[in-house]
């Protein structure tokens, strides 16, 4: 299948302008609910690398699965095997976990940014048609791929301005679960802590124009972040679609029988 560099293009335009943009997670190692996936209307979507059992080489095939949609991947760490790896499969860009400094962001560019800029070597990929469009590849490379900062911490949290003032950075998205474990509320998403570093991130990044995505599912709760400057989502996972419809099935189904 030929990658269109077209929609890698569309999607950062559409985010760096600052649209409402959704996305799922994809977790699972299958081509097939990858596939069903991207057949619904999502936006982009949110390839994880980091939490999941999906092996680094079934990455390229998970983004063909995937290949009509912009994907971004969350590589496993900050190492520039896993970025060059994740952009030559194809990604529209890549998700970094655990930005928590400038000097963090810093190797991230480097990594991301082919020379002089960076390190990033090119090779002959899904990313560039297996060499057939490189040229077009590389002029357009800045155009057409995503850079995006995880901030997941209270270090990350109190270096935000120094974080995005790092060239290279296009846009942030908190891991709040991380979070609220630096912050000593694990997996109290509506505590104050929680509350006063979503609104300094989004502060942060409404005064310099960036764009910033979150996980959430919850439609009120999506309304209200939007409002404080949050603009791309990633809503629920493949396996909280299959978990969840079985939950309620089987609840529903249950309740019934015991009438
Ligand atoms: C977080 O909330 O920290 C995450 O990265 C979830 O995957
Ligand atoms: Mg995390």
């Amino acid at each position: 299948m030929r990658l269109d560099l077209k929609k890698s293009e569309e999607f950062k335009s559409r985010l760096i302008k600052l649209e409402l943009l959704v996305g799922t997670r994809i977790s699972l190692d299958s081509l097939s609910s990858a596939e069903a996936l991207s057949n619904l209307s999502f936006d982009w979507f949110f390839v994880d690398m980091e939490h999941t059992e999906i092996p680094e080489h079934r990455l390229g095939s998970i983004l063909l699965a995937l290949s009509d949609k912009p994907c971004l991947v969350r590589v496993s760490k900050n190492e520039d095997i896993f970025i060059k790896k994740a952009m030559d499969a194809g990604a529209s860009g890549v998700i970094i976990p655990k930005v928590s400094s400038k000097e963090d962001a810093e190797r991230a560019v480097r990594s991301f940014k082919m020379p002089p800029l960076g390190i990033r070597g090119i090779g002959l990929t899904r990313s560039n048609n297996f060499g057939d469009r490189l040229d077009s590849y590389l002029e357009n490379i800045d155009k057409s791929s995503l850079l995006v900062a995880q901030i997941e911490d209270f270090e990350g949290v109190e270096n935000i301005d120094s974080i995005l003032d790092v060239k290279g950075i296009d846009a942030l998205f908190i891991g709040p679960y991380d979070l609220s474990i630096s912050l000593g509320v694990a997996n109290k998403l509506d505590s104050d802590k929680i509350k006063v570093s979503f609104d300094k991130i989004a502060k942060a990044c409404k005064a310099k124009c960036r764009p910033l995505g979150i996980f959430e599912s919850n439609e009120n709760r999506m309304a209200k972040l939007k409002n404080s400057g949050f603009t791309f989502f990633c809503m629920s996972s493949d396996i909280s679609f299959l978990t969840n419809e079985a939950k309620n099935n089987l609840f529903n189904l249950k309740d019934k029988f015991k009438k």
